[in-house]
């Protein structure tokens, strides 16, 4: 299934009059207006190849048809949603769901449809049919230096395929812990993991950086051997210096003050990027902007801050990659909201007025640094984002489009609607 041209000329010609006038109207209160629109067409998001499919729980899983067979129906399916919204030119590849067999094919698939890899992710968390020794207590942690060797193996298989894909990152996210107290030696279990980490670490390339994802808990529901921000900071400051802290929003305990730990990490030039999503209770992997849209801009108002305050490009600084599961949306649908969840976040954090705030910080004028805060966040960018998307030939409105286009009937007619993709 293409996306033309022509088809996204029709929907913005519809739409334009209409944006026209909501444009005009938020752009006068803007005096940057021209630097913030080329900020937000040169922001990308990566698209994760495991969230092209329907997602589901322990309870069930209701599929929704047409789904991606294939690593190369994937890399079509983020080839649509680019077209629609131009801020989604990047794929991060999950192994082994998404072993990219023949290579060559591959990545000339993913510039055709215009995109390129970011992160790739290992999986130590499944035992995969033809695996040697389970993961059921763990990998990098495990007591058996075997199992850590195979858990270290393979991700440096990983790195392999990566490197052949022009990929500059491996996120590793371990799933190890415990369920019960008296079950792990946190000691060893920390130990055994830097070690593990370290010899992944070794074998990286010289430009290339490792992500060390935290979590909470679950699987495990006891502990969790990289469990929060500060475990991950301590095994990213021992690593060394291509060693980074990966974000999951919704891999913190309730009430985390994320923005905090953003700008921290940031602080300490140890924040290498995001997975973007939302939750109410858990890892609920929900569309990004969907629960808590505030808790959002603020974590984008301290990337902001905290990217200007050392020079860091916003495009190309951070990884910036979503992470969500699709129980009962079109798994097409909910990544353009989240995507626009996203670029709508980073529009109003770059509105906020930084010189004003800190200058209310200074005299401890509370009131008033909410009202600068609340000044940008209840500003209406969403024909700042749409403007973007139109310079750089995209629609207008995507969303809309997608529906007009009938693209997941046609993808049901091309794929069946009993088609499962691999992911979660
Ligand atoms: C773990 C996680 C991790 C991925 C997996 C698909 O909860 O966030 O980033 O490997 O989801
Ligand atoms: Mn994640």
């Amino acid at each position: 299934m293409q996306i033309e041209k022509h088809n996204i000329d029709e929907s913005n010609q519809y739409n334009f009059q209409r944006h026209k006038r909501r444009f005009e109207n938020v752009a006068f209160n803007i005096n940057n207006v021209e630097e913030t629109l080329q900020k937000l067409m040169d922001f990308q998001v990566a698209i994760p190849s495991w969230a092209l499919g329907t997602g589901g729980t322990r309870f069930g899983r209701f599929s929704g048809g047409g789904e991606p067979r294939s690593l190369e129906e994937k890399i079509e399916d983020i080839g649509l949603l680019h077209k629609l919204n131009n801020s989604s030119s990047a794929i991060s590849l999950h192994i082994p769901w998404d072993i990219p067999f023949d290579t060559n094919n591959i990545k000339a698939l993913a510039a055709h449809n215009g995109l390129r890899f970011d992160a790739m992710n290992s999986n130590t968390f499944q035992d995969q049919p033809d695996q040697q020794l389970s993961y059921k207590f763990g990998s990098m942690q495990h007591v058996n230096k075997a199992v850590r060797r195979q858990a270290i193996e393979h991700n440096i298989d990983v790195i392999k395929y990566g490197i052949e894909l022009g990929s500059k990152s491996l996120t590793v996210w371990l799933p190890d812990g415990s369920n019960f107290p008296g079950q792990l030696n946190f000691k060893k279990a920390f130990q055994y993991t830097l070690q593990s980490l370290q010899e992944v670490y070794n074998a990286l390339p010289d430009d290339w950086k490792m992500f060390v994802e935290y979590k909470a808990y679950e699987p495990n529901f006891y502990s969790t051997t990289v469990g929060d921000w500060g475990q991950s900071f301590l095994y990213t400051s021992k690593l060394g210096p291509k060693a980074y802290t990966l974000v999951d929003l919704g891999h913190h305990l309730p009430n985390a003050n994320i923005e905090q730990i953003v700008s921290l990490l940031l602080m300490e030039e140890k924040l290498g990027g995001f997975h973007f999503n939302d939750s109410k209770y858990g890892d609920d992997d929900l569309t990004v902007g969907s629960i808590n849209p505030y808790q959002l801009f603020l974590i984008f108002k301290e990337l902001v801050e905290g990217m200007d305050a050392r020079g860091m490009s916003h495009s190309t600084g951070l990884a910036w990659m979503i992470d969500a599961s699709h129980n009962v949306k079109d798994p097409l649908e909910d990544l353009l909201q989240s995507v626009e969840a996203i670029m709508i976040a980073y529009a109003q954090a770059l509105l906020v007025d930084s010189t004003a705030l800190a200058e209310v910080q200074q005299s401890n004028d509370v009131v008033n640094a909410q009202e600068i805060l609340q000044q940008a966040y209840r500003t209406d960018v969403r024909p700042l984002v749409a403007e973007a998307r139109l310079r750089s030939g995209a629609a207008l409105e995507p969303l809309q489009l997608f529906r007009e286009l009938q693209v997941r009937e046609i993808l049901i007619k091309e794929r069946g609607s009993k088609t499962v993709s691999t992911g979660l």
